[in-house]
């Protein structure tokens, strides 16, 4: 699928960038990407991104230094420049594109602010489904953060046709500080919806047995809601691989005769290990832990050398899925890549049930009594009404 990245700001930026990184070193582009901020240095230190495809707004109110976590302002101020970005969508080319996803950090304010605005202006000029990837703060980013992503993520899913979620509370480790654990996480992000995102485009590896197309990525993701994805890998013993350690099992009677036993198993149980693979998809950590069993549809996708892709174990994977989630809709297929990988992507679309979101909701609506309480108290409370100021 050919996909056009609008990361907004600073998360959604750096994330961006590393999609055109990741797609810089394959043979053939799928991918195009601008980033878009208030912000003059968060910009600047994107490494892969064109400059002229990063599109700074909001000069004249916020003079560069980005909104401060204030997400109505980033709203207005995309609102107020969406002619900018939607001409610099224009000019990078948009007449091949399968779809648009935004991505942002959801907690802060320009990308917060900004996703829901720009989705609902690419939905109104583009026929092609608009996505969102983002990204939940970690509790410990203080109330702000959560109460933004709430208000954030409200919009979002009213705006696009699908949203996916990832939750940085859910992948950073222990005592880890989340500002370190923020490249490891793109990473984790990147790898998998690089995968989910290019299935369908045609390899050097050719067409495999039941090839995922873009148009069972959309209807996996049509008809609005919040979304998580499972991945999965697992090394292939290739046969020069196998060839290999046959050779230096020669030296030693005993070895051969296991390693052939083990290629026997290896050959006929293609089938076993993708079903395995699936499960360790859906059943590990999810990029929005949820409860799997309340997905409406899903997207079961394979990707690794067409020699390993086996039709029924791919079949049998969607069966198995299917038996697992609410809905009855279930697509998958294969992609078949150059690799000694094969990799497993489930999609658990319109998702019914995910703790995080409901914890994050309480959390938002204290917040805004809060909020509303302390707005009601005086600045000058503390001084007295008897003591006269100077002039009025
Ligand atoms: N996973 C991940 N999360 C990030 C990254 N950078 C920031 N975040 C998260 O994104 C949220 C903040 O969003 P930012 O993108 O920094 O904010 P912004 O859109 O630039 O908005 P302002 O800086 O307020 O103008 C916080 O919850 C951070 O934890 C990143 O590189 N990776
Ligand atoms: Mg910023």
């Amino acid at each position: 699928m050919r996909v056009f990245f609008i990361g907004f700001g600073q998360a959604g930026g750096k994330i961006v960038d590393m999609f055109i990184e990741q797609d810089k070193k394959l043979p053939k582009r799928s991918f195009r990407g601008i980033a878009v901020n208030t912000a003059r240095t968060d910009l600047m230190g994107l490494k892969h991104i064109e400059m002229k495809d990063r599109i700074l707004i909001g000069q004249t109110v916020v003079k560069g230094h980005g909104v401060g976590t204030d997400n109505v302002t980033g709203a207005k101020i995309t609102a107020d420049e969406i002619d900018v970005i939607i001409s610099a969508i224009d000019q990078r080319g948009t007449h091949d594109v399968d779809a648009f996803v935004i991505i942002a950090g959801l907690g802060g304010g320009t990308g917060s602010g900004g996703a829901p605005v720009l989705a609902r202006h690419l939905k109104r000029i583009y026929r092609e489904p608009v996505y969102a990837l983002g990204i939940l703060p970690a509790p410990e980013e203080g109330r702000l953060y959560t109460y933004n992503a709430a208000r954030s993520l409200s919009t979002l899913v009213k705006e696009t046709d699908n949203t996916f979620l990832f939750d940085n509370s859910a992948w950073k480790n222990e005592g880890e500080s989340i500002k370190s654990a923020f490249m490891r996480l793109n990473d984790e992000i990147v790898r998998r919806f690089g995968v989910l995102f290019r299935a369908g485009e045609i390899t050097k590896a050719g067409v495999g047995e039941m090839v995922v197309d873009s148009s069972e990525i959309i209807n996996t993701l049509r008809g609005q809601g919040i979304s998580t994805v499972g991945y999965a890998i697992t090394e292939v013993v290739s046969n020069t691989h196998r060839q290999r350690r046959g050779f230096l099992g020669l030296l030693k009677d005993r070895v051969v005769k296991k390693e052939k036993s083990e290629e026997v198993l290896l050959g006929e149980d293609k089938s076993a290990k993708i079903i395995a693979l699936v499960r360790r998809a859906m059943l590990g950590r999810l990029t929005l832990p949820c409860d799997y069993t309340s997905a409406q549809r899903a997207l079961v996708l394979v990707a690794g050398p067409p020699d390993e892709l086996d039709r029924k174990g791919v079949e049998k994977a969607k069966s198995w899925v299917e038996e697992n989630i609410a809905g009855v809709e279930v697509r998958g297929g294969d992609y078949p890549v150059e690799s000694n990988y094969i990799a497993a992507v489930v999609v658990l679309a319109t998702i019914q049930n995910a703790p995080r979101i409901k914890e994050l909701m309480e959390i938002a609506k204290e917040t805004k009594e809060d909020v509303m309480k302390v707005k009601d108290r005086k600045p000058t409370m503390l001084l007295d009404d008897d003591i006269e100021p100077l002039f009025e």
